[in-house]
C-alpha cells in the first residue's frame, strides 16, 4: 500500500492532473465526503486527507508515504523541528503558488520605522521564516504567533506588521493593507519518507516520474 498525504483544498485540486498522470484517481471528492481515507482507482494507492501543516509530520513520521506541501509550511516545520528525519523532496511541483511577504496599514510608514531601527511588533503564523528574515535584515522584531487571519492585526493594534502568504494581494487591499517586503516565493513541493522510498522503491518512483512528467512550465 502507497499511502499520500494532502490537504483540502487548493493543494488537493492542483495535485489532481498530476495523479492523473500516474494514473490514479481519487474516488471520493473530499468536500462531499466525510471519509479521512480516500480510495483510488489504483487499490494499492489511498489518499489521506491532513491539516495542510500536518502533511510534513505525517511523512517524517511515516503515518503518509508521500505527501504535497507548501514550501512555506515545509520551512516553517523544519525550522520548528531541527533534527527531525530528513524528508525527501524529490520536486517542486509548481502548483499552489504565492509568496510569502511583509504587510502593514496604508497609513504607516514601515521604511521610516526600519530606518529609525524601532522595534517592530510582527504577527504571523510563520515565526521561523519571520525571524530569520528580520533577523539577517538586522531589524529587531517581537513576532506574534497567530493561527489565522493575520489580516486582522494591523487593523487591531495587535501588531505595526505581518508576515503572511500572498498571491493575488486582493485579501491585502480588502484590508487597507500593503505589501512593503516580498521575503520568497513559495509552490508546494512532493516530499517522501526517506525509508519508504527504500522500502517501496519502484511504486514510489513511478509515481515521482509520472509527477515530473506532468509539471508544466510557467
Ligand atoms: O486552512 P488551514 O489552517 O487548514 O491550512 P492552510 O491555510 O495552511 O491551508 P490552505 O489550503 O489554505 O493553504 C495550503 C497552501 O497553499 C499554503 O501553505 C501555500 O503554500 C499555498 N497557497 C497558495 C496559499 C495561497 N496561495 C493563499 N493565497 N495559502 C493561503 N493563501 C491565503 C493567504 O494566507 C491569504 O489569507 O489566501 C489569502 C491571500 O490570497 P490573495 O489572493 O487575496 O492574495
Ligand atoms: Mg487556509
Amino acid at each position: 500500500m502507497i499511502t499520500l498525504a494532502l490537504s483540502k483544498g487548493r493543494i488537493f485540486e492542483e495535485t489532481l492532473p498530476l495523479l492523473a498522470a500516474a494514473g490514479i484517481e481519487v474516488l471520493e471528492d473530499p468536500e462531499k465526503s466525510r471519509k479521512l481515507i480516500l480510495p483510488t482507482s489504483r487499490p494499492e494507492v489511498r489518499v489521506v486527507l491532513v491539516r495542510a501543516s500536518d502533511v510534513p509530520t505525517y511523512v517524517e513520521y511515516g503515518g503518509a508515504d508521500l505527501g504535497v506541501t507548501g514550501l512555506d509550511t515545509l520551512l516553517e516545520h523544519n525550522m520548528e523541528h531541527p533534527g527531525g528525519a530528513s524528508l525527501v523532496q524529490p520536486l517542486d511541483l509548481r502548483i499552489a503558488k504565492c509568496r510569502v511577504s511583509v504587510a502593514v496599514r496604508s497609513d504607516f510608514d514601515y521604511a521610516h520605522a526600519v530606518r529609525q531601527g524601532s522595534r517592530l511588533k510582527v504577527a504571523t503564523k510563520y515565526v521561523g521564516i519571520a525571524r530569520e528574515f528580520f533577523a539577517t535584515k538586522g531589524v529587531h522584531v517581537d513576532l506574534i504567533k497567530l493561527y489565522g487571519s493575520m489580516e486582522l492585526a494591523p487593523l487591531t493594534g495587535l501588531a505595526d506588521a505581518i508576515v503572511d502568504l500572498v498571491s493575488t494581494g486582493n485579501t491585502l487591499k480588502a484590508n487597507h493593507l500593503v505589501e512593503v517586503e516580498r521575503i520568497m516565493d513559495i509552490s508546494s513541493r512532493l516530499v517522501v519518507n526517506p525509508a519508504a522510498l527504500k522500502l517501496k522503491r519502484e511504486p514510489i518512483r513511478q509515481i515521482i516520474d509520472a509527477f515530473a512528467s506532468a509539471i508544466r512550465p510557467d
